[in-house]
């Protein structure tokens, strides 16, 4: 059984993976599971969660900084750069502050996750469920894109290099560029 990803195109996580997956020049099958499609996922690995790697001989793998660690160490590694602490607490500002930026659009773009009227109902469904009114939320977009700007003038000055943020590839690039 050839290695294949799950995912959902919009999701930062499975971008991760994507990513590692282009820069290693590994082939791997892809499936852009549909929001609604819980059962996919339960068969694989018991819940709904994505992004999922089934490895070679169908083992399934739940993290996606382990997915990348395990597809960069397949051939020639390419993450090869140290990591700094101070990127991955910048990441974890970025995530927390732009959901309600990002969420609240991708049920209006054109993403195979999305592909039938059921699939974009359940998540925008879920995300109301998180955040409250979607389009209330896109109203405050000058509010909320003030609120993201702190973390980014903090990240600006870290980037030693606009193709790797620490001078050379390595994990951290992998946490910042999908978001
Ligand atoms: N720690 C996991 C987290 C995975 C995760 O939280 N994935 C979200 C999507 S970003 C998820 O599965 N949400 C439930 C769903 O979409 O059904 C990882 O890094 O891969």
């Amino acid at each position: 059984m050839p290695m294949k990803r799950y995912i959902f195109e919009h999701c930062s996580l499975c971008f991760r993976v994507r990513m590692t997956a282009a820069l290693t020049g590994l082939a791997l099958e892809e499936k852009v599971v549909l929001d609604d499609d819980t059962a996919t996922r339960v068969s694989l690995v018991g819940r709904r969660v994505i992004p999922i790697l089934v490895k070679d001989g169908g083992t399934a793998m739940l993290e996606s900084m382990d997915m990348v660690a395990y597809l960069d160490a397949m051939e020639d590694p390419v993450l090869t750069g140290h990591e700094r602490p101070q990127i991955s607490a910048i990441e974890a500002r970025l995530l927390r502050t732009m959901a309600r930026l990002t969420m609240t659009r991708y049920p209006l773009l054109d993403l195979p996750e999305f592909a039938t009227v059921a699939a974009r109902d359940h998540f925008t469904a879920r995300k109301r469920k998180s955040f409250g009114d979607l389009a209330e939320l896109r109203d405050r977009t000058r509010e909320l894109l003030g609120s993201l700007i702190p973390a980014l003038n903090d990240l600006d000055p870290l980037i030693e290099n606009p193709r790797a943020i620490n001078g050379r590839l390595s994990r951290d690039d992998v946490r910042i560029l999908p978001l």
